[in-house]
């Protein structure tokens, strides 16, 4: 028998509880999932950052903790963690990020808001360029970033992606560095965030980066609210230099009443919600990885603690 504690909140215990027994029996692993194991007795642990576990030193049997979000920094630097840490990568989740990220692209794309606002009776037709003619570039080009940058590739959009390991991805322009950096900004019509919130993410797009883009850019921010400077993306929107900016992800979630993303006219909010680790295909994944670690098997999504993601 195999314990296994499921420290994600009440909440999630709801929703996961039966796909991760479904999942296990079709792995044929015998466990004992609960909210409530004896550290000493613990051989994994399903994670969320609702959780109240914080001290991870008296689990030292754990082989593994298995995150149920793809974003691991709020776990990856609690000094009591000496366990493997496992991130979420979830095809339910992906697909999520695809849709979010190629609708949200699409609306900028195709002019919707000015559609919308034009419902006056004045017929004057001004037909949006085709994909082609877009040129769209994605910081981040992991899991999330590479399946969107594939999507938006495969509607005909030019897509460029950044990442910190140089990549080579058929039909994207791969870059990588400060220099990359530079380029891959200076050709964003619309600007696409998906990185992780690292020590070296913090404000990638900050008063400076954000001049190389063409005036007039537009931003999606699913990756983290860290990424950006915000008084500078704040006035970056005031000059025009930056169009309009879809965010989903902020420094303070709940984005706090008072902020002033909320009642800018050229800010679009979204509630954290561009793409939600779905309950059947990560129990699906968390089982595999329980699995591979009672054979000994490397873990899968395994994170690299120094980089932080
Ligand atoms: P991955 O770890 O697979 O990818 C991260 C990408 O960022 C990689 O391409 C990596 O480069 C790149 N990167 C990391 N640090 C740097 C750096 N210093 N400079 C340049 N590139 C860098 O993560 P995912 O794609 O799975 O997820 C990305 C993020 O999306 C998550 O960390 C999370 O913050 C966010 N997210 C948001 C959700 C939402 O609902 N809003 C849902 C899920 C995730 P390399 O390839 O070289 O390692
Ligand atoms: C995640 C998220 O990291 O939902 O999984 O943001």
């Amino acid at each position: 028998m195999t314990n296994v504690l499921f420290a994600a909140g009440d909440k999630n215990w709801d929703s996961y509880q039966t796909p991760l027994k479904q999942a296990f029996s079709a792995a044929n692993l015998d466990i004992d999932l609960r909210q409530d194991h004896d550290p000493a007795e613990t051989d994994y642990i399903i994670y969320a950052p609702s959780s109240d576990l914080q001290d991870f030193s008296p689990f030292r049997r754990c082989k593994a903790v298995l995150s149920l979000w793809a974003g691991v920094e709020k776990i990856v630097t609690n000094q009591t963690l000496a366990q493997p840490l496992c991130r979420m990568v979830d095809p339910g989740l992906t697909q999520g990020m695809i849709e979010w990220v190629t609708g949200h692209t699409l609306r900028y794309h195709l002019g919707i808001d000015d559609n919308l606002a034009s419902q006056n009776g004045e017929w004057k037709p001004k037909a949006a360029p085709l994909a082609r003619e877009r040129r769209v570039t994605i910081l981040g080009l992991g899991q999330l970033g590479q399946a969107c940058a594939k999507m938006l590739a495969g509607i005909g959009f030019q897509v460029t992606g950044w990442s910190r390991r140089q990549k080579d991805i058929e039909g994207i322009i791969c870059l990588s560095g400060d220099a990359g950096l530079k380029t891959a900004l200076k050709t964003a019509d619309i600007l696409i965030l998906l990185l992780p919130n690292t020590a070296e993410t913090e404000n990638t797009l900050n008063a400076e980066t954000i001049n190389h883009l063409p005036k007039g850019a537009r931003l999606i921010n699913p990756g983290r609210g860290t990424l950006i400077e915000d008084a500078a993306l704040l006035s970056a929107l005031d000059t025009g230099q930056i169009a309009h900016a879809t965010l989903d992800v902020f420094r303070v979630e709940p984005l706090p009443q008072d902020h002033p993303y909320w009642a800018h006219t050229k800010v679009t909010v979204t509630p954290h919600i561009a793409a939600e680790t779905r309950a059947i295909t990560a129990s699906e994944v968390i089982a595999e990885n329980i699995r591979r670690g009672e054979i000994g098997l490397p873990f899968l999504n395994l994170v690299d603690r120094g980089a932080g993601y």
